[in-house]
């Protein structure tokens, strides 16, 4: 397992590389250009520079999260293929400077969703919390509003320019089903995947967070039949998933580590998170420990220790803990706890082995 933390990059993220270096056992950062708009190639020299800042603090910049991709791809309009041109443009680039795994997601209009980003929990910390009775009942422009002032940071897919138009967005999904989504995502691979293949990128579909239809919008990124269905289209080892325990994990129906097991091969990048799923559906973000949570991070690491797995994991999210001003979910202590009881359940694990 090779750690890895997210960073938003020079001057868009207050954890400075010296302290992520510092986390124990943290080999890399996990970037993106957030400056780019959606649908555009990623220049050779932006990437290399924002590369060369991660490699001179001596950390290494294999894994990118996100390139995101356009709304006409996953609304399979006309438009698809010149950003898709672009989307190959900038995977060749990705893979002439040593990127390993590029994640994305293919989620409707939303990327992750919560209906509060700080939720006050009675040790005074605060996480990310989603009330599913609320959000039904919720318009959702009233959700984006109340989402983008409650951060001061920018949010990865929450692009204030991306959601201006809401409602044309959601115009413009109307008559999509989820047969439409899986086939604008069939085209779409048939034609990344060989790219991916030719640069040495292994493409890391994130699922859909939460893993269920949110404002009647199609989601199919969401269990463990829907997975599979994804692997099939195109059986190529650069085609896998983003593991991530949190977004699968609100949902109880999935068992996160029996898809480990069963899915290792074809996941280059784990997530690692917790989250308290309640009775009425809603869930909280909460510390990594098993007992904290409703996912068993333990039954999760061992899975990936029992499969021998050599891809990149990150903690994911964290609270929001010890009075620290952060992007939501992305704070430096939480994570970095989490990263140490990571390690301290795979540490264990790999001297129960030796001892046998
Ligand atoms: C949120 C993240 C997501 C994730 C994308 C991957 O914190 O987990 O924004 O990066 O869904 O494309």
């Amino acid at each position: 397992m090779r750690m890895v933390f997210r960073w938003f990059g020079p001057d868009n993220d207050p954890i400075p590389l010296d302290h992520i270096r510092q986390i124990p056992g943290v080999e890399g950062v996990v970037w993106a250009l957030h400056d780019i708009p959606v649908g555009e190639a990623w220049s050779m020299d932006k990437i290399l520079s924002v590369k060369s800042q991660i490699e001179a603090r001596g950390l290494h910049s294999h894994v990118v999260e996100s390139v995101n991709v356009h709304e006409d791809i996953k609304l399979g309009r006309p438009t698809r293929d010149h950003y898709i041109a672009n989307y190959q443009r900038t995977l060749e680039n990705l893979g002439r400077v040593g990127v390993k795994v590029v994640c994305y997601n293919f989620m409707p209009i939303f990327d992750w969703t919560r209906t509060d980003l700080a939720k006050k929990a009675s040790d005074g910390s605060t996480a990310l919390f989603f009330e599913r009775n609320l959000i039904e009942q919720m318009d959702p422009q009233e959700m984006v509003s109340k989402i983008l002032a409650d951060s001061t940071l920018t949010m990865p897919g929450w692009e204030p320019e991306r959601l201006t138009n809401l409602s044309r967005l959601f115009e413009d999904y109307t008559n999509v089903t989820e047969e439409d989504l899986w086939n604008n995502l069939t085209y779409f691979l048939q034609q990344i995947i060989p790219v991916a293949e030719k640069s040495g990128i292994k493409m890391a579909i994130h699922p859909d967070d939460p893993p269920w239809s949110i404002f009647g919008l199609p989601r199919i990124i969401t269990n463990r039949d829907n997975i599979r269905r994804l692997l099939d289209i195109v059986d190529s080892p650069n085609h896998g998933v983003t593991l991530c325990s949190g977004s699968l994990g609100a949902d109880l129906a999935n068992d996160v580590a029996a898809l480990i097991r069963e899915f290792a091969p074809r996941i280059p990048f784990a997530h690692i998170r917790n989250v308290k799923v309640y009775d009425n559906g809603d869930f909280v973000e909460t510390s990594h420990r098993t007992s904290d949570g409703s996912v068993d991070i333990y039954g999760v690491v061992k899975a990936y220790h029992e499969n021998g797995f050599t891809g990149y994991a990150r903690p994911d999210h964290g609270r929001h803990i010890w009075g620290e001003q952060c992007r939501p979910g992305y704070g430096l202590y939480d994570r970095a706890l989490g990263i140490m009881y990571i390690w301290g359940i795979w540490d264990a694990l790999e001297h129960s082995c030796k001892e046998g």
